[in-house]
């Protein structure tokens, strides 16, 4: 299992939080994933095998928010 943190920009509530962690929690190979509107950080659990952060960010993307991953 693999862990990330990204940052999510473009949230404007934190129901919006929510709609990305519902997106990118139906991805197959996603464990666990949470954002925090406050801090605008998405923790997300999965497997590298399923699943890639590429995916992971597209579907952000396809959520309305932008995902950057944090060097
Ligand atoms: Mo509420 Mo956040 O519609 O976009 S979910 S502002």
């Amino acid at each position: 299992m693999r862990n990330e943190n990204l940052k999510i920009l473009g949230m404007t509530c934190a129901a919006c939080a929510k709609a990305a962690e519902r997106a990118v929690g139906k991805l197959d190979g996603v464990e666990k994933v949470s954002v925090n509107y406050a801090t605008e950080k998405m923790n997300v659990d999965f497997d590298a095998e399923k699943v890639s952060i590429e995916q992971i960010k597209a579907a952000v993307s396809k959520a309305g928010y932008e995902a950057e991953e944090e060097k």
